[in-house]
């Protein structure tokens, strides 16, 4: 076939982009999760960044085409740029606006016929982020359901400058707009027994492609935290990305930011914050137990089970370097682990 796709530099330079489901097409995420469907679906493939191209785009859902502005986000932007807190400093360049906001991961705009971190920018456009809402239940004084605009007006906005390192490690360096955590939980005066807080993304079918098509995964996203590592100061949620509303690619309007654990904590498009009084399960963890573990701190002497975690490669270049432990975070969380 003509149609011969051109490496990216950084996989050039000698990474292979792993997936977290790489390995787990549809038929062992059935089997893992006790479902029974198995006879619904389609021909198997393999979910990843490291799909083969000659499969892309064979049938069904194409890319829609694209925009000039392919940075998509919806309201909010009067309160952007935000002042930069200097507290948190770098020790490497940022990465490009274009990169961090075109290489992404996000499941539920992954077409099945068209894999590829490098594509969820292109089908996010049926996802409304506008007059966005979000639940709080459980043992918390103040539940009920709270308007995201209402809520950045009371505790306003400041800018962070974090490194970013996903388990398949890829690593990024971004300035991120937002409220720290430990400022929204206040707000809902969580009572002493809550001992964790569980968060759900937002579930849509008809909005979220990789959601109506890829029914093995156990949706919505959710993910969770122990309530000391929500209240540390480095835990984030991010309303905006370079100065702008997040596009809705890296979890418009807000997703969780915790630098020190690994990219998959870091949960997109809250839609509920739910506070509870033991650990609770989460996405990655129900798909695969054995890699994915709840505390997911990032290590360099902790191997994932399928490769080791001890050098990290910036987008979008693969430039190398050594995995910090804690993502270089320790002197602001250490002392949640090591007491
Ligand atoms: N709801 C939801 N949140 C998610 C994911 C996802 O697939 N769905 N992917 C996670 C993973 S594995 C990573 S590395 C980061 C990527 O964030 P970014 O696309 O903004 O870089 O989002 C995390 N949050
Ligand atoms: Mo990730």
């Amino acid at each position: 076939m003509a149609n011969i796709i051109q490496k990216k530099p950084w996989e050039q330079a000698g990474i292979k982009p792993i997936d977290e489901a790489i390995y787990y097409n549809r038929r062992q995420i059935i089997k893992q999760l006790g479902l029974t469907t198995i006879g619904m679906m389609a021909a198997p493939f393999v979910l990843g960044a490291c799909q083969n191209p000659a499969q892309q785009n064979a049938t069904g859902d194409s890319a829609p085409q694209e925009k000039s502005n392919t940075f998509d986000f919806e309201g909010m932007s009067d309160l952007y740029p935000a002042t930069r807190n200097e507290k948190y400093t770098l020790d490497r360049p940022l990465t490009k606006e274009y990169d961090a906001t075109h290489y992404n991961n996000f499941y539920e705009f992954i077409n099945p016929r068209d894999v590829s971190i490098y594509n969820v920018y292109k089908y996010v456009e049926p996802f409304t982020t506008s007059d966005w809402s979000f639940e709080v239940s459980g043992l918390v004084k103040n539940k009920g359901k709270f308007d995201l605009e209402d809520i950045i007006k009371k505790i306003g906005l400041e800018e962070r400058t974090y490194r970013f390192r996903c388990v398949e490690r890829w690593a990024m360096a971004v300035p991120w707009t937002g409220f720290p955590l430990a400022k929204l939980i206040k707000l809902f005066e969580p009572k002493n027994e809550a001992t964790h807080i569980r968060m759900v993304t937002y579930s849509n079918t008809e909005e979220m492609i990789g959601v109506r098509t890829q029914h093995w995964y156990p949706w919505p996203y959710y993910e969770g935290l122990r309530m000391d590592e929500a209240m540390n100061e480095l835990a984030f949620i991010a309303t905006g990305i370079f100065g702008k509303p997040l596009p809705k690619q890296n979890g418009a309007p807000m997703r969780l930011v915790v630098p020190w654990k690994y990219g998959y904590k870091n949960i997109k498009s809250i839609v509920k914050f739910e506070f509870i009084n033991k650990e609770p399960e989460t996405f990655w963890h129900k798909i695969a137990p054995n890699e994915y573990p709840f505390i997911s701190n990032v290590n360099p002497e902790v191997p994932h089970p399928r490769w080791s975690q001890a050098m990290e490669y910036l987008i979008p270049d693969g430039e190398k370097r050594p995995t910090l432990k804690y993502n270089g975070y320790g002197e602001f969380v250490a002392g949640l682990y090591e007491k």
